[in-house]
């Protein structure tokens, strides 16, 4: 299936000229990473590649180090008029915007290449391997076997998609092939401490805030097993501070002893969006998928159309159904 996808998207690749770069929603490590890898890769192919992140929050993004960061575009006006040729998605498995996103760029082809486990396999080609630790890994193989070699600029996202969605390479998605790709990488990386010092070591004042108010609205329900943090719009507001990335909060509850699930649910333009995390014993993405969501075993997230409370007690609800 690896080797069918891999030349299947490579023939893509090479017919077109124009190619967009995007991801759905949630702007996480592995998601810009495997852009931003990709676009440089491209770059090298001489294509004409163009990263594209609707209504991305780019000033609260922790991955603004990354060179080709800046030149990331998130508002679809700017896309009015341009013709592309090929849409890449990446680590995305679902796109409620795609149609938009192709209307306003000429409707090309998209190719979906995802680690997911609910991929909804919205495109016309869909790589979608949930064995990968992180959709870097397969963008990894694709940039080889398009005949690109690496090069520092294509190593660190690749690298920071990698240790991100496995928790620095910590998660049980990790494997061998993981380490394996990681040390490849680490041959252009010179400085390795600049990279987590970037990623971990960066913290403003707000996000510091934002973690003790997590831990003041910490609810613990059976026996410790299920901890919950949600957190409502006046909390942001109160912080003047809304992340895009709370993958840092979630792990931090989840680290809890005893913790079989954590949530962590926040107000977001009238919707409550949740990030699931689970310790093994509960499904993450079957969680999820009984509320519209999706994801992988450990980590998951859906999105609910009502009050916060409301939300927390529909979770928790469908929760004593799982045996844990
Ligand atoms: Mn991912």
């Amino acid at each position: 299936m690896t080797q069918d996808a891999l030349n299947i998207i490579r023939a893509e690749i090479q017919k077109a000229n124009n190619i967009l770069l995007t991801a759905y929603h949630r702007y996480d490590g592995d998601a810009v990473g495997c852009e931003l890898a990709m676009f440089w890769a491209l770059k090298k192919l001489n294509k004409n590649p163009l990263v594209f992140n609707l209504n991305m929050n780019k000033q609260a993004s922790p991955f603004k180090f990354m060179k080709g960061f800046e030149s990331i575009e998130y508002d679809i006006k700017k896309l009015e008029g341009c013709v592309y040729n090929l849409i890449i998605t990446f680590d995305s498995g679902e796109f409620p915007d795609i149609e938009n996103i192709k209307k306003a760029v000429g409707n090309p082809r998209v190719i979906n290449i995802d680690h997911h486990k609910t991929s909804s396999y919205y495109g016309d080609i869909n790589w979608v391997e949930s064995a990968r630790a992180a959709t870097g890994e397969m963008v990894y193989e694709l940039i080889k076997f398009c005949g690109v070699s690496l090069e520092i600029d294509i190593a660190i996202p690749l690298f920071v998609a990698i240790s991100t969605d496995t928790g620095r390479f910590t998660f049980p998605n990790t494997t061998a092939n993981t380490f394996k790709i990681a040390g490849e990488l680490m041959e252009y990386i010179k400085d390795l401490s600049l990279i987590y010092t970037q990623l971990y070591c960066n913290k403003t004042l707000e996000e510091l805030r934002l973690q003790a108010e997590c831990i003041e609205n910490l609810r613990v329900e059976k026996d410790g097993k299920i901890v919950i943090v949600a957190l409502s719009k006046e909390v942001f507001k109160k912080l003047h501070f809304y992340p895009e990335d709370f993958q840092d909060y979630i792990d931090m509850i989840r680290s809890i002893k005893g913790v079989e699930v954590a949530l962590l649910l926040r107000e977001e333009n009238n919707k409550v969006r949740a990030s699931i995390r689970t310790n093994g014993k509960v499904d993450a993405a079957e969680l999820a998928q009984r509320f519209g969501g999706g994801g992988h075993s450990r980590a998951s997230g859906c999105t609910f159309d009502a009050p916060l409370d409301s939300a927390v007690n529909k979770i928790l609800a469908v929760l004593n159904e799982f045996a844990f």
